[in-house]
């Protein structure tokens, strides 16, 4: 079976990344179950570029009986709100320090938009899924999702920024959806179907 390695340390991602990808027939596990430590400096400016850097990072780590045979994917993915010149941006895990709870980061997001009014809160979560090919061809997709900042943390799903980022046609926070809800109109889900699409190209082409 067809392996991607996730060069990922995050587990709330790796949870929505499973489950997005269930249907594939591809086994998919984390750097760490592929039994790859290595610290990765996201130095980039973008989150294309951070994903495309966290990719190559672990293709260039793989072991030798691994090299040539799986994919490697990254996520970079972030939270960008309009009032705040897209802040925290690519900085959206290292905002206010990398150990800060979401609950207090979230509230301070929150406490920076008092005052401002519904059609001044857009904010959009963004996605970008690079992938290094068994044979060394790189693929980058982007997907994202427009909502606003509520007024207050709701619900107890999905992670990070979530409890703070409503949607429109559900009239809740992406935290308040269920995983199934989330993903099917999520920036992740959308990067990573479409990063399907590129996988089964590749699938026809070489196989
Ligand atoms: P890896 O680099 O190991 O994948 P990370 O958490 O450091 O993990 P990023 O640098 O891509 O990953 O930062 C993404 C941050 O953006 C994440 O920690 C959340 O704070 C936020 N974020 C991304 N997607 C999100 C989502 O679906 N829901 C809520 N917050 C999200």
């Amino acid at each position: 079976m067809r392996k991607i390695i996730f060069a990922t340390g995050n587990k709330n991602k790796a949870k929505e990344i499973h489950e997005i990808l269930k249907d594939l027939d591809f086994e998919i596990q984390t750097m760490k179950e592929a039994g790859i430590n290595i610290d990765i400096v996201e130095d980039g400016t973008t989150f294309a570029e951070n994903s495309m850097i966290k990719a190559r990072s672990v293709f260039k780590a793989l072991p030798k009986e691994l090299k040539g045979k799986v994919y490697v994917m990254a996520d970079d993915s972030g939270l960008a709100i309009d009032y705040l010149n897209g802040e925290p941006g690519i900085y959206s895990a290292r905002y206010m320090g990398e150990d800060t709870s979401y609950d207090i980061k979230n509230q301070n997001l929150i406490n920076r938009l008092d005052g401002v009014k519904k059609e001044d809160r857009g904010a959009r979560f963004v996605c970008a899924i690079s992938c290094i090919c068994p044979n060394g061809e790189e693929k980058s997709v982007e997907g994202t999702i427009e909502g606003y900042i509520g007024w207050e943390i709701a619900g107890e799903n999905g992670f990070g920024y979530d409890p703070i980022f409503y949607v429109d046609e559900y009239g809740c926070s992406t935290a308040q959806m269920t995983a199934e809800q989330k993903n099917a109109i999520s920036h992740r889900g959308k990067a990573l179907r479409a990063m399907r699409e590129e996988l089964m190209k590749y699938e026809n082409i070489s196989g």
